[in-house]
């Protein structure tokens, strides 16, 4: 394939990513073959609802998530993302992964919008603390005003934080390049944010093994693995 663009033309790029981006590092997508959501329901592990009715077995769910995802490695193509946010600082990643894929990457955390939130982010809404945690298992589970921490994930149902979406809209809107990488574009707000892109006036370039809801919006369709398709738009 003949990469009909290449980032060092380019002077502010997003890359807007999804699940596919962390594929490659083993973390299963949530709707392609073996998706998270194919084995679990969310609906019991993943919702404000089940947190206040079994907020353990919430936390077992994601106990495991951060078991897996901690047993796993930034792939190639999270490091070509992060290269080139260093080489050209007016990057900014938005991303729906909780991961934290392009921050062990390497990417400059402070030029990451996470509008999903974060794995490895508790909240505790009685007390409005918020704090980075890492630890396999999650200990303690409870804050020390008696309630379950929560992880700040935004579940379905849940409204994003809106200081992350007004973040991913400017640089959406500023942006000269925007690179959607591995998403399936069916969840809302995020699916239709690169319409701020597009309508700005970037170019606009979709990355994924097939077609989604949204390839209509993108000028350029490279259909390939995440990290492939990035090694050539990154080759001199
Ligand atoms: C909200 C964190 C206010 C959780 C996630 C408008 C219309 C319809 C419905 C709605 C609407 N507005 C709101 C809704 C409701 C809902 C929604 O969108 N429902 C959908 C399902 C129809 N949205 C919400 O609830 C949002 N909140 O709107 O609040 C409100 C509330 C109620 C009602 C009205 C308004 C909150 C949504 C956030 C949910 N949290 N994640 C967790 O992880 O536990 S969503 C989760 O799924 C991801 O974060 C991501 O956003 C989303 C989609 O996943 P993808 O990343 O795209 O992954 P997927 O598996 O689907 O696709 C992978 C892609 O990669 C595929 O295309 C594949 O081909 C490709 N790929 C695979 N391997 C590779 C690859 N590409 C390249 N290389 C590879 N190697």
């Amino acid at each position: 394939m003949r990469a009909p663009i290449k980032f060092r033309y380019f002077q502010r790029i997003v890359f807007f990513t999804g699940a596919g981006m962390s594929a490659e590092s083993g973390i299963p997508t949530y709707r392609g073959a073996g998706g998270l959501w194919k084995e679990y329901n969310y609906e019991d592990f993943a919702c404000q609802r089940a947190f206040e009715r079994d907020p353990s077995s919430v936390w077992d769910f994601h106990d495991k998530r951060r078991e897996m995802v901690q047993s796993k490695e930034p792939n190639p193509g999270h490091r070509i993302v992060s290269a080139v946010q260093t080489r050209q600082p007016n990057t900014i990643i938005v991303t729906q992964n909780i991961d934290g894929m392009h921050q062990r990457a390497g990417a400059d955390p402070d030029a990451i919008a996470e509008l999903h939130g974060s794995l490895w982010r508790l909240r505790c809404d009685a007390e409005n603390k918020v704090r980075a945690d890492d630890s396999v298992p999650m200990n303690p589970r409870k804050c020390s005003c008696g309630g379950y921490w929560r992880p700040d994930i935004v579940w379905f149902g849940d409204q994003l934080d809106h200081r992350v979406v007004r973040r991913a809209r400017e640089a959406l809107e500023e942006c000269d390049l925007l690179v959607s990488i591995g998403t399936s574009a069916v969840v809302y707000p995020a699916a239709d944010m690169p319409r701020y892109a597009k309508q700005a006036g970037a170019v606009t370039v979709e990355i994924n093994l097939e077609d989604t809801a949204m390839s209509g919006l993108y000028d350029h369709h490279l259909r390939g693995k995440a990290s492939e398709v990035l090694a050539e738009l990154d080759a001199v």
